[in-house]
């Protein structure tokens, strides 16, 4: 007959096993495409803000069409500093700004556009978004971020070659000037404009032209080559995600791979390009009166975390200021409501995992999930794993999954009384590493 160990001898058996010290199984060997380092510190970031603010701030849409007055953008108490705070507080690591919008309105006194705030006569023509909120990110020890449109509804070089020299001049102006610059962000924006779908864009010029000015700024767009589009912007993500992608053959756009396989990313992918999710707090993404009663609950906001930061995925959340250039009480009150859920939510760690993934859970205590971190330096392996308690001696599935890569919360579908929880690697494509398990 088969011996059953009590509970207490199995676990006892089991810690020893295991050792001490934070966890492991498997050696570091690498295996496929790596991370670089500036797109492994990016990944730890997690969470930063995007802002969508410009002429649609103030005239209900959300894609201008280039012939605006410049004199509608008009922030009657413009406050960067008060983003920066919000941010900070919140606990973003950043801010994103759309330096550029279809529209083509540059927030910041461009050479290269004539369509940019020192045509308005807000602040006689003389005020500068980007030098304001730049200098705010730096006060307030935030990453700064900039999303240019390549798209321009009102440049009129648009649509020819000639307008890659000119995108490349804006591009290289604002990182020169405003910078350092984290996270370029390169928006798809794929619609049937006849000129836009013949817009021979330079994405060679483009990324070479970032990375001379900001050899460390990770590179958005649909296929990276920093990172890449999550494929939807509901905060929705797939059960298995791969920071891998196949590139060959597509561009960022038009050209794009399907939104599922970003979603997924390619599990033998040639490219480190993991995926970054952004969701608006709003239905839209530039500010609104229309949706100040809109602004997402906390339930909401907290199932996006848990399916992006806590499935491989980068969150940027967008937070649109005002028509006076100051977030919304509606959208901030939002936002340190969401940071106190995530508080509440890991306020408790109940143990952290040995070397054999096991971690001892104090009695009387019930376990809600578990948060894994896989060695994502030397690539991304683990394709399968399954998450177990000890009870009266018998280790019962809580829950399966598949990747885990930077970060994977795994929640159970109720809090279990607990003797211990065990992580097993069911099936990896190399040997794996995790180098964080926390039980909650
Ligand atoms: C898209 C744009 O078309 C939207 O207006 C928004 O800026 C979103 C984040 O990217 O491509």
């Amino acid at each position: 007959m088969k011996k059953i160990l009590s509970g207490a001898a199995l676990l006892a058996a089991l810690l020893l096993a295991g050792a001490l010290s934070s966890c492991s199984s498997g050696s570091s060997v690498d295996y496929g495409p790596l991370p670089s380092e500036a797109q492994l510190r990016w990944q730890d970031l997690e969470m930063y803000m995007f802002c969508h603010f410009g002429p649609n701030t103030f005239t209900n849409v959300e894609w201008g069409d280039g012939k605006e007055n410049p004199d509608v953008f008009n922030p009657t108490d413009l406050d960067c500093r008060q983003w920066a705070r919000i941010a900070k507080e919140a606990g973003m690591k950043g801010i994103i700004i759309t330096a550029k919008h279809h529209d083509g309105f540059c927030l910041w006194p461009s050479a290269y556009s004539t369509h940019t705030v020192a045509q308005s006569s807000w602040r006689d023509g003389k005020g500068d978004v980007l030098r304001e909120l730049s200098d705010a990110c730096k006060e307030y020890g935030l990453l700064f971020g900039v999303y240019i449109s390549p798209w321009d509804r009102n440049h009129p070089a648009y649509g020819t070659a000639e307008y890659n020299t000119v995108f490349a001049n804006t591009i290289r102006e604002v990182h020169t000037n405003y910078g350092p610059v984290f996270e370029q962000w390169f928006d798809g924006a794929g619609t049937n404009d006849e000129v836009q779908q013949n817009m021979p864009y330079d994405w060679n010029l483009f990324n070479k032209t970032v990375y001379q000015a900001s050899p460390d700024a990770i590179i958005f767009s649909d296929i990276g080559p920093g990172c890449r589009w999550i494929g939807n912007e509901r905060g929705r993500s797939f059960k298995a995600n791969w920071s891998r992608l196949d590139t060959d053959g597509f561009t960022p756009g038009i050209g794009a791979p399907r939104a599922d396989t970003l979603t997924r990313g390619n599990v033998h992918g040639a490219k480190w390009i993991p995926a970054e999710s952004d969701v608006s707090i709003r239905p839209g993404w530039f500010y609104s009166p229309d949706t100040d009663n809109r602004v997402k609950a906390v339930s909401q906001l907290m199932e996006i975390y848990f399916n992006t930061v806590g499935n491989n995925a980068n969150l940027l959340l967008n937070v649109p200021p005002d028509r006076r250039g100051k977030i919304h009480p509606a959208d901030s009150a939002r936002l340190m409501q969401f940071k106190a859920a995530r508080e509440e939510y890991f306020a408790e760690r109940l143990a952290v995992g040995n070397r054999k993934l096991v971690a001892k859970i104090p009695e009387g205590k019930t376990v809600k999930c578990v948060v894994l971190q896989e060695d994502i330096a030397h690539g991304q392996k683990i394709s399968s794993f399954v998450v177990e308690s000890l009870r009266d001696g018998r280790w019962l599935e809580l829950e399966r999954g598949f990747t885990v890569g930077h970060k994977k919360i795994v929640r159970f579908e109720n809090e279990w009384p607990a003797e211990a929880v065990r992580v097993r690697i069911l099936s990896s494509y190399a040997p794996a590493k995790i180098t964080s398990m926390e039980v909650y």
